[in-house]
């Protein structure tokens, strides 16, 4: 078998691959490297996502081999093949999750897109399957680590997404979801130059357009996909400015203090010296601005010995 590269999967020519979901691919990337350099396992896709006439050409078999199971002429109907118009009534899932899924599937914690599948088959490069001792491993070891399961215990080689692992995707143009509708309202809560976006959950010319501006800012390469390392050095950037902010308002709240405190010292100065210049006037006035001079005194007291 020849196999091809298409977005950074070694796969056979006829496969489709583009239309799995993108955080599937990222997965399946990290896993297949991940397995190529601690293994030495190279691993191809022979199949990905189904058109509903090729899953209806697998399905018609299976539904014969039932039959000849019933009829006693067969031992196994194996392997299963989903019916292409079953449609789960609690999931949506139309079918195989070899097939295009409606925009109502949504598969764990992965956005949910229109249109894009959930499944791959996979071997190895050389054509021959996983032993029963390299399946092991990786169940063990490189599925879950990379958010991956095999979803039919008894097909070595149907993998899919696991319901709520870490995301791995970043977030780049024409990807769409709810993902996306927050970066945008983070995005527009960055101080950069440019028209706020419009939250509408798809990550068009804008949103890539004002992503990179805040790669700059925050000092990443501007390419206009949002990582998970973008995302902690905006945040430490945030960080940042925020306590530049805290800062700033902790000096001007000082400031304002001290000014305070200078009035009320001149006028305590003004009283001592009103009086001290007019011993026979109102006496009873005296008393009161006298007062005042004691209350701010004491004022200037408890702050010092605060300092102290
Ligand atoms: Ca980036």
């Amino acid at each position: 078998m020849s196999w091809v590269v298409k977005r950074g999967l070694r796969c056979a020519p006829h496969s489709n691959v583009e239309d799995l979901h993108p955080e599937f691919v990222a997965r399946l990337q990290a896993c297949i490297a991940d397995v190529a350099v601690e293994e030495g396992w190279l691993l191809a896709i022979y199949s990905g996502v189904r058109e509903y006439d090729h899953q209806k050409r697998l399905f018609l078999p299976y539904l014969a081999r039932k039959r000849e199971v019933e009829l006693g002429i067969r031992a196994s109907a194996h392997p299963v093949v989903a019916n292409p118009d079953y449609v789960n009534p609690t999931t949506g899932r139309k079918g195989s999750a070899h097939q295009a899924q409606p925009k109502k599937y949504k598969r764990g914690n992965l956005p949910a897109l229109e249109g894009v599948g959930y499944a791959v088959d996979i071997k190895h490069a050389d054509g021959s399957h996983f032993t029963r001792a390299q399946v092991a491993k990786l169940d063990k070891v490189y599925l879950p680590k990379w958010g991956l399961v095999r979803s039919v215990p008894s097909e070595v080689w149907h993998w899919v997404p696991a319901m709520n692992a870490p995301l791995l995707a970043s977030l780049g143009l024409h990807a769409i979801g709810d993902d996306v509708r927050d970066h945008q309202e983070y995005l527009n809560a960055f101080p950069v130059d440019g028209p706020e976006l419009v939250v509408d959950g798809h990550f068009g010319r804008a949103t890539q357009q004002r992503t990179m501006a805040v790669e700059a800012v925050i000092g990443r390469p501007t390419d206009g996909e949002w990582s998970k390392a973008d995302e902690a050095a905006a945040e430490k950037y945030r960080n940042a400015a925020r306590r530049e902010a805290g800062a700033e308002r902790r000096e001007l709240r000082g400031e304002r203090k001290s000014n305070r405190q200078e009035r009320r010292t001149s006028r305590a100065a003004r009283l001592l010296s009103k009086a001290a210049a007019e011993p026979e006037s109102d006496v009873s006035e005296l008393i009161t601005d006298l007062d005042e001079v004691m209350g701010i005194l004491s004022d200037m007291r408890t702050d010092i010995s605060e300092l102290a």
